[in-house]
């Protein structure tokens, strides 16, 4: 499948070179295309150094820091435009090993999946590095969001996966209006609800060694506000989650 991977970044200069070439090596025949938001460290500028050298690693340069949902959506935009049958997430900062890509990628083909989700909340998944409390809000965030949307999938705020690109036709800005991890959480929710196969494959995820977080107390709160809405709106018989798209 022609596959393009998606690597989003927000001042991940000290991983930017790292991650790329673990890619390249991993999945030698995808291209890369990497999201920069005007990353105030530079992280642009090595991109763009990348890209020249490599006919598989291409640039798209957003003005400024507008979230990981939004990055995202204009990186599926560019996969529509070319041609592309598989769209691959993952974070610049190293906590996804891309050696497990060809792996999902190929549960992707075979599976038949639309939805590959690299998952640290099912057998043989875990995290490394991870102090109690982080470990005990992903689990219970994961598990509360499992219940309230009445979904089958254990990480459904994972970051690291492989779409089919069919599956994600018609998810644009006007329907996916999340950012943080709530915006992976609604995009494996829309997939799922509109019948999509969604499949797990274990992962090892590792906490990023170089940079900082860019997810604060803000996105873990909109990730709640906005699944409990979901699924009372679900629950209360207003369909699963189809917002109006805005004309
Ligand atoms: N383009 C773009 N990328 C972003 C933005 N926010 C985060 N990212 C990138 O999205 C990926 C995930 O962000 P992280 O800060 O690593 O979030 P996280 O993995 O939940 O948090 P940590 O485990 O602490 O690293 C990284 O590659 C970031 O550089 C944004 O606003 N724009
Ligand atoms: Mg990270």
């Amino acid at each position: 499948m022609r596959t393009l991977v998606i690597v989003p970044t927000y001042n991940e200069a000290e991983s930017i070179r790292s991650i790329i070439d673990r890619i390249r090596r991993a999945v030698p025949e995808a291209d890369i295309l990497i999201v920069d938001d005007g990353s105030p460290d530079g992280t642009g500028g090595i991109a763009d150094e990348l890209a020249a050298r490599d006919a598989h690693i291409d640039v798209l340069h957003r003005p400024e820091k507008a979230g990981l949902g939004a990055a995202y959506l204009h990186g599926f935009a560019r996969a529509f435009e070319g041609g592309y049958e598989a769209v691959v997430e993952i974070d610049a900062d190293g906590s996804h090993d891309p050696a497990e890509l060809p792996a999902m990628l190929g549960l992707l083909e075979s599976g038949p999946g639309d939805l590959v989700i690299g998952s640290r909340w099912v057998d043989g998944g875990r995290v490394v590095n991870w102090p109690w409390p982080r470990r005990a809000i992903s689990r219970s965030g994961n598990r509360y969001a499992r219940w309230m949307l009445r979904s089958s999938i254990h990480d459904l705020t994972a970051g690291f996966r492989a779409y089919r690109t069919s599956a994600l036709r018609g998810l644009d800005r006007a329907v996916v209006s999340s950012q943080g991890y709530c915006f992976q959480v609604e995009l494996a929710w829309r997939v799922e609800s509109a019948g999509g196969a969604v499949l797990e494959h274990p992962i090892a995820f590792v906490e990023r060694e170089n940079g900082s977080s860019k997810m604060g107390p803000g996105i873990v709160a909109e990730a709640l506000v906005r699944v409990t809405g979901w699924g009372l709106s679900a629950r209360f018989g207003r369909g699963p989650i189809h917002r109006e798209a805005t004309p």
